[in-house]
C-alpha cells in the first residue's frame, strides 16, 4: 500500500497533484474497495482538522446554516447509497491516440468505481436552510488550493437546484462503511450520483444557493469545446459544460493483448448509464461489429451504479479485436470511435470498448 492507502499497483499518472487509476480488468466488484478506487485531484490534499472544521450554507437561503459533523450527523436522517463515480477523462488516453491532447491526464479505463457512501442528504440540509424561489443552483465549494486557476483558487462546482434537492445527492462522510479518507476528501464530501465526477467536490466548506452555475474555474473547465478550438484561445463558456454522464462500457476480461485457445472464450465488463438512466442492453462482437452477441447485464442495484455484465463469443484463431457497445434505457448508444468525440481537452470519451486478443487453434 502506498502512503494514501492505495494498492501498489495502481497506475499512476501524477503524485502531486495525486492521481492514480486502478489497473486495466480489476473493476470486478460491485463495490470497488477503497484501496482500488480511482483518485483525481487538481491540487495537494488540504490539511482538515474535522473538530474545528465547520460547513456553511448560505446564499439565498433563509437562514444560513454553520454546522459540524456532529451537528450534521445528530440533525439529519441518515443515509447509504451505493454510486459509482467517473471522471469526465476517464479514457482520454484513446482520444489521445487519435489526436494529441497536451497538459491533461492520459487516464486509461479505470478512472471510474463504484462506493458505498454514507451521510445526509443534501435535499435535508437545505430545506433547513430554506431555499429561495430564485436558487436555481447550488455551488460548492472545497479546501484545497489548485494552480490549474491563474490565479489559483479552491476546487469548486455546481448543480442545478433540481439535481441538488433529489434524494439521491449526498452529503458524505463514510466510504464503504469507513470514515471517508483523506484521499477521497475527509471530513466531508458530496457525492452527485450520475453526474461527472467533478462536480462531487470533495474537502467541501461552503454550500452556496444562488441564481446562476458557480464561475468557479473547474465548473466551465469540465466543458466538451469544438474540435477545432484552441483550448488556450476560447473562452470556456464556449463549450458544452458537462453535468450528467453519457452511456459508457468497458471489457475486463481477457486481459488485453492476452494469447487464448480458440473456441468460446467468456468476455465481461461493466457499463454505467448517468444520471437516472439504467443500462438496457450491452452488444459484444469480435467480427468488426458485423454480428453481435447480447451481454448477460446484471440487474443494478438503484440507478446510480454500474452493472457488471458477461458473454461467451466462439472466438476464431487468430489475431481478433473483441468490441462492446452499450445502450441506455433512452436508447442512446456509445458513438463507434474517438474520432467521433474527440474534443480539445479530451472530456466524456464514451465510444466503444475495444480489446486486442490472439487466438491459438
Ligand atoms: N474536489 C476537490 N475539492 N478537489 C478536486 O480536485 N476532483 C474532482 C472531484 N472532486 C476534485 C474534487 C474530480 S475531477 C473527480 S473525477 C472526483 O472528485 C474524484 O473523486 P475521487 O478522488 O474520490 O475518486
Ligand atoms: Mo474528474
Amino acid at each position: 500500500m502506498d502512503i494514501w492507502g492505495k494498492r501498489d499497483n495502481m497506475v499512476v499518472h501524477e503524485r502531486e497533484p495525486y492521481n492514480a487509476e486502478p489497473p486495466p480488468g480489476t473493476l470486478v466488484d460491485q463495490v470497488t474497495p477503497l484501496d482500488t478506487f480511482y483518485c483525481r485531484n487538481h491540487g495537494p490534499f488540504p490539511r482538515m482538522d474535522t473538530a474545528s472544521w465547520r460547513l456553511r450554507v448560505d446564499g439565498l437561503v433563509d437562514r444560513t446554516l454553520v454546522l459540524s459533523i456532529d451537528e450534521l450527523q445528530r440533525r439529519f436522517p441518515e443515509r447509504e447509497l451505493v454510486a459509482t463515480l467517473q471522471c469526465a477523462g476517464n479514457r482520454r488516453a484513446d482520444l489521445i491516440e487519435f489526436r494529441d491532447i497536451p497538459g491533461q491526464v492520459p487516464w486509461g479505463p479505470g478512472a471510474t468505481s463504484t462506493a458505498s457512501w454514507g451521510g445526509v442528504r443534501l435535499a435535508d440540509v437545505l430545506a433547513e436552510a430554506g431555499l429561495q424561489p430564485e436558487a436555481s443552483h447550488i455551488a460548492f465549494t472545497g479546501s484545497d488550493m489548485s494552480q490549474d486557476a491563474d490565479p489559483p483558487q479552491p476546487f469548486g462546482a455546481s448543480i442545478p437546484a433540481a439535481k441538488a434537492t433529489s434524494g439521491e445527492v449526498l452529503l458524505a462522510w463514510a466510504m464503504n462503511g469507513q470514515t471517508l479518507p483523506t484521499a477521497h476528501g475527509a471530513p466531508l464530501r458530496v457525492v452527485v450520483p450520475g453526474w461527472i465526477g467533478a462536480r462531487s467536490v470533495k474537502w467541501l466548506q461552503r454550500i452556496t444557493a444562488q441564481a446562476e452555475p458557480t464561475d468557479n474555474y473547474f465548473q466551465t473547465e469540465y466543458s466538451v469545446l469544438p474540435p477545432e478550438a484552441d483550448p488556450h484561445k476560447v473562452e470556456p463558456r464556449d463549450g458544452i459544460t458537462l453535468g450528467p454522464i453519457a452511456i459508457h462500457c468497458a471489457i475486463l476480461q481477457p486481459d488485453k493483448g492476452a494469447h487464448l485457445p480458440s473456441g468460446p472464450t467468456e468476455v465481461t465488463g461493466f457499463a454505467f448509464a448517468g444520471d437516472d438512466r439504467t443500462v438496457a442492453r450491452v452488444d459484444v462482437s469480435h467480427d468488426c461489429g458485423s454480428t453481435w452477441i447480447h451481454a448477460h447485464l446484471d440487474k443494478p442495484e438503484n440507478p446510480w451504479t454500474w452493472q457488471h455484465w458477461h458473454a461467451t463469443l466462439i472466438l476464431p484463431a487468430g489475431a481478433t479485436e473483441l468490441i462492446a457497445r452499450a445502450w441506455d434505457d433512452t436508447a442512446a448508444v456509445q458513438p463507434e470511435s474517438p474520432a467521433t468525440v474527440w474534443n480539445p481537452k479530451g472530456y466524456a470519451n464514451n465510444s466503444w470498448a475495444r480489446l486486442h486478443v490472439t487466438c491459438h487453434p
